[in-house]
């Protein structure tokens, strides 16, 4: 790669450090409203909303720019029925065909998660996410990506915040295996299905699990 031109960097805004602390204490308070919401609404949400969203997470650090991550939306009623059918069987098949560990059901127990996934045909939009797993060039030779994991989960966090904060609600659904998802979307071999996050409103009589985040000693250690 040629060495990119480099430009001052004009976007950064300082805070005086009272705005600064109130700039982080107010986001705190956005994302504390944040919940993963397993009861959608059918409402539509506007795809440029989405399109914008995306945008914001394609903004994430990552790995030498690459920029290793591919967004598939799905608001086809049949493209959403197909992912569904195919998401229960892998579920029925972890939480009923004994395939999930009796260690790892229990500890899903008390948020009341089972096989049953009405929101992938509910929620007005799915986002697949895919991992590329290394790119191809011109003449089909493979290039490398670099902390692809990283870098879509830098992005697929960007995006889950980007989508709180235009007053959505998202689900991180990780059937697995999620192979499936190349070809009900039509994605090549180099991407990896990353997780489905769905997006949309909350139904009116929606519910979450009363659980807490860690505090800051739990979470942090400073070393000053
Ligand atoms: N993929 C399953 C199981 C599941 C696993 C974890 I770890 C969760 O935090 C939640 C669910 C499902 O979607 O039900």
């Amino acid at each position: 790669m040629p060495r990119a031109d480099f430009i001052p960097l004009e976007t950064f805004q300082e805070l005086p450090e009272e705005d600064m602390k109130r700039a982080a204490r107010e986001f705190l308070e956005t994302m504390r409203r944040r919940r993963t919401v397993r009861d959608f609404s059918p409402r539509p949400v506007p795809r440029e909303v989405i399109e914008d969203c995306l945008l914001a997470a394609g903004t994430a650090p990552n790995g030498a720019n690459r920029q290793p991550w591919r967004f598939v939306v799905v608001g086809d009623p049949e493209i959403k029925a197909q992912i569904r059918k195919e998401a229960e069987v892998e579920e029925v098949a972890f939480y009923k065909g004994g395939k999930a560990p009796q260690e790892w059901l229990d500890a899903l127990e008390h948020l009341g998660t089972d096989e049953h996934k009405p929101f992938l045909e509910r929620a007005p939009w799915l986002i697949v996410v895919f991992a590329e797993s290394y790119g191809r060039q011109e003449d089909g030779s493979k290039t490398k990506n670099y902390y692809v994991t990283e870098s879509v989960g830098i992005a697929t966090g960007m995006l889950i915040t980007a989508l709180h904060h235009a007053g959505l609600v998202t689900l991180t659904h990780t059937p697995s295996p999620m192979k499936f998802l190349n070809d009900l979307v039509g994605r090549p071999e180099n991407e990896r299905p990353f997780l489905i996050l769905v997006v949309g409103y909350p139904d009116d009589d929606a519910m979450v699990p009363d659980i807490t985040k860690k505090p800051i000693e739990e979470i942090s250690v400073f070393i000053e």
